[in-house]
């Protein structure tokens, strides 16, 4: 996902496609052209077991006795992977699933109750789909819904569905139990980063929380089509649960894409954009990808957070020792950046690098 904010409602949103659930349930066996991707062809993929994303026990990280241990292997994971998975991070199990099982039961509500809750014109926020930007552009195959639960202001109700029944009550806990780990997550990285332990805090405390459901309906064709573009996420950290076990979630390492196992009840946390700016490249936000499934559907639940308004997006000045290697530029500047550009890798870290690297 790209920057969110809540200016990104007047950024401008997505060109309307095709609803791919819909798209899916009614379709022949052979994948429209607009969804197909040659490359993949040419793509590597790990096939090393072993090679999995590390696991982070946030209850380890909060007590003395194994913290200095756990914070090493976080600071690690930040460095050299920019994933991990969370586990042990205080959300009950019986929020996750209910914030699962209303996620799926809105996704198999009629299109025509979906569609209630479409995206207006101009806005990322709403049932439908992000970043298609021109009419020939390839798309994906996936549908999305995108809510934006904080700050508590800004919330649109009228996009928040009042069927499933449960839905409003259990986003707004679920969304306050990602505010809180992250902002734990936040305080720790300050502490490996060698800052000031609030000063992430700080930065992201009133800052917009996206909730982005993703759809991917099976796929006759699942080698020649992408749920979710190569991109990295333009925002601090983002939370996602792989919501029904069915494995989609790839991250490029090293030039190859490795799995990311679903694992029960975790959180597959990522470094953003904004993080790696901040952090002045030390912790990386890594491409990431969702492949799909021949006869599975699969859902992923992310949430995505960024820093208050106001906040400068540049290397943080305790992180610039041998000069900077990103630009600085205002919150709201980035997120104009994020949201009118198409998913494409890493191009928002791009364009916001230096030419001048040190
Ligand atoms: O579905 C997934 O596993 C990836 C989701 C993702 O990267 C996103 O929503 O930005």
């Amino acid at each position: 996902m790209a920057a969110i904010d809540e200016a990104a409602r007047s950024f401008g949103g997505s060109l309307p496609v095709e609803n791919v659930q819909h798209l899916a349930a009614n379709n022949q066996l052979r994948v429209p052209d607009r969804y197909v991707r040659p490359e993949l062809e040419h793509d590597l993929i790990s096939d090393d077991r072993w090679q999995e994303i590390p696991v982070i026990d946030l209850g380890r990280l909060l007590d003395s006795r194994f913290s200095q241990e756990e914070k090493s292997k976080l600071h690690d994971a930040c460095q050299n992977w920019g994933f991990f998975q969370l586990v042990n991070h205080g959300v009950s199990g019986e929020l996750i699933e209910e914030m699962k099982g209303v996620v799926e039961e809105f996704f198999e509500l009629p299109l025509s109750e979906k569609k209630v809750y479409a995206q207006p014109v101009d806005s990322i926020e709403g049932y439908g789909q992000a970043f298609v930007v021109s009419d020939d552009q390839k798309l994906d195959w996936g549908d999305m819904f995108f809510l934006v639960p904080q700050p508590l202001p800004i919330r649109n109700m009228k996009l928040w569905p009042t069927n499933p029944p449960r839905f409003r009550e259990t986003l707004e806990k679920y969304s306050e139990e990602l505010k809180r780990v992250q902002l734990c997550l936040l305080g720790l990285i300050s502490a490996n980063l060698g800052i000031n332990s609030n000063k992430l805090i700080d930065m992201f405390k009133e800052g917009v929380q996206g909730v982005r459901m993703n759809y991917y309906p099976p796929c006759p064709e699942p080698g020649k089509v992408l749920g979710l573009s190569p991109h990295s996420d333009g925002t601090g950290l983002t939370l996602l649960l792989q919501a029904n076990q069915v494995q989609g979630l790839q991250i490029r390492k090293n030039g190859q894409w490795v799995s990311v196992r679903p694992l029960a009840g975790a959180f597959v946390v990522n470094i953003g954009d904004i993080l790696e700016i901040l952090s002045n490249g030390r912790y990386k936000s890594i491409e990431h990808r969702a492949v799909i499934d021949g006869e599975k559907e699969r859902i992923s639940i992310a949430g995505f957070h960024n820093p208050n308004r106001g906040v400068t997006i540049g290397p943080m000045e305790e992180m610039v020792i041998d000069g900077e290697l990103y630009k600085s530029i205002n919150l709201e500047d980035f997120v104009r950046l994020g949201v009118s550009s198409k998913l494409d890798g890493k191009n928002l870290l791009e364009m916001m690098k230096l030419e001048i690297n040190h």
